[in-house]
């Protein structure tokens, strides 16, 4: 199996419902990623010892996602140089709370936080593979074919109106 280049980590369970397309868009760009279930909160040590073990396995970029407090993110870049991106999670408050705990850092940790839920996951998965294609041009050759696809898609769709 490919090394992964992409450790994805999510508070709870209860967050791949959402997650799962950050994956799906990651294997379909065909990169490879570990992924963990694992809380700032609820699991601290085994967060930390993970994100120094994926950095030794050779993984690049990190994502995160969390809802509620969600200090995940913050924690894992607070653990690492490497770059983080926050997705927050749909919570009992329709996510707000989970991006107001992401998105403002304090000057010196940043985590890239992307939009609350699925579009967050999917692009979550897009811009890490876009960081990743800085070094390497197959991976920017996929991404380049992934805009087209999606496009063309959306060109081809029929008239909504039309019933
Ligand atoms: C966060 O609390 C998790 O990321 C999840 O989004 C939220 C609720 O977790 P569960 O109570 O469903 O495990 O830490």
């Amino acid at each position: 199996m490919a090394e992964a280049l992409v450790g994805v980590v999510m508070g709870s369970r209860s967050d791949w419902e959402t997650m799962q397309h950050c994956v799906g868009q990651l294997r379909e760009l065909g990169v490879a990623c570990e992924v963990r279930v694992l809380s700032a909160h609820r699991t601290p040590d085994d967060l930390a010892a993970w994100v120094s073990s994926a950095e030794e396995r050779g993984v690049q970029v990190f994502i995160a996602a969390a809802g509620m407090a969600a200090a995940l993110p913050g924690v894992v870049a607070a653990r690492t140089t490497l770059p983080v991106l926050g997705v927050p999670m749909g919570s009992p408050l329709s996510g707000l709370d989970s991006l107001l705990s992401m998105v403002q850092m304090p000057a010196g940790i940043p985590v890239g936080t992307l939009a609350v839920g699925r579009a967050g996951a999917v692009n979550a998965a897009i811009l890490a593979t876009q960081i990743l294609a800085a070094s390497r041009p197959e991976l920017r050759e996929r991404l380049t074919r992934h805009r087209a696809e999606q496009a063309e898609r959306i060109l081809s769709e029929p008239d909504p109106s039309a019933g």
